[in-house]
């Protein structure tokens, strides 16, 4: 069984497949964790959604899906009305809702199970979560504002203090976009910025396979996919 995570896809569809099918997932036996922000400022965020709560159903042992700030957004909006999804891509994605499920049951059932999905997961190996985790509380404590962790602020808590959190494991996680993949053996940061980081020739969504440090990346501008092995720091 071999360990996949992938994260901040921000509705590349297209991308999502080609490195799923790169990286040799193979779902009967192998794990794949979705690190959040599916949705918003790429072309196709409720196919995106829609291809990953199927995955959640088919293989429900095996694949594991988890919120993002831009889920948390989302359902704000939709809960509460709060207006500062739409001017995050929500416009964008309101419509690509409205495109793929004409019926109106199914759109909200897509939605509500995108902005009810958890805030971590974890196995015996690794914590996985969105953006970071915040060591004054317990883990099945978690405040929602970790979701809007930024780097800076989850790289600058003590390291043992989070491995004593996690009961020795390091945090798979994104949110920040990054160009290359590290592991300093507490955290890994796997946002590669697709449809998001600055430079244009520089975004990238990529697939981290943990359990042999290797990850794949997809970079949009050009088409191309590269094959890297994680850093060590
Ligand atoms: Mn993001």
């Amino acid at each position: 069984m071999r360990k996949f995570f992938i994260t901040d896809i921000h509705g590349d569809k297209e991308g999502l497949e080609l490195l799923l099918g790169h990286a040799g997932a193979d779902l009967k036996r192998d794990q794949l964790v979705f690190g959040g922000d599916m949705i918003n400022r790429g072309k196709d965020s409720a196919g995106v959604v829609k291809y990953i709560k199927e995955l959640t159903e088919r293989h429900p042992g095996q694949v594991h899906a988890l919120i993002g700030n831009h889920e948390e957004m989302m359902g704000d909006y939709i809960k509460n009305g709060d207006r500062l999804w739409l001017s995050h891509g929500g416009h964008d994605t309101l419509e690509s809702f409205a495109r793929a499920f004409s019926d109106q049951k199914e759109r909200q059932a897509h939605m509500e199970w995108a902005y009810s999905l958890p805030l971590y997961y974890a196995d015996e190996e690794f914590v996985y979560t969105h953006a970071g985790l915040c060591t004054v509380e317990p883990l099945e404590q978690q405040s929602r504002e970790i979701l809007w962790m930024t780097e800076y602020e989850f790289y600058r808590q003590p390291r043992e203090e989070l491995l004593t959190l996690t009961n020795g494991r390091p945090v798979i996680h994104g949110h920040t976009p990054v160009e290359r993949i590290y592991f300093d053996g507490a955290r890994m940061n796997c946002d590669m910025g697709s449809n998001t980081y600055a430079v244009l020739e520089e975004r990238s969504l990529g697939i981290v396979n943990l359990t042999e440090m290797i990850y794949h990346v997809y970079k949009q501008a050009d088409q191309r996919l590269e094959n890297r092995r994680i850093g060590r720091i």
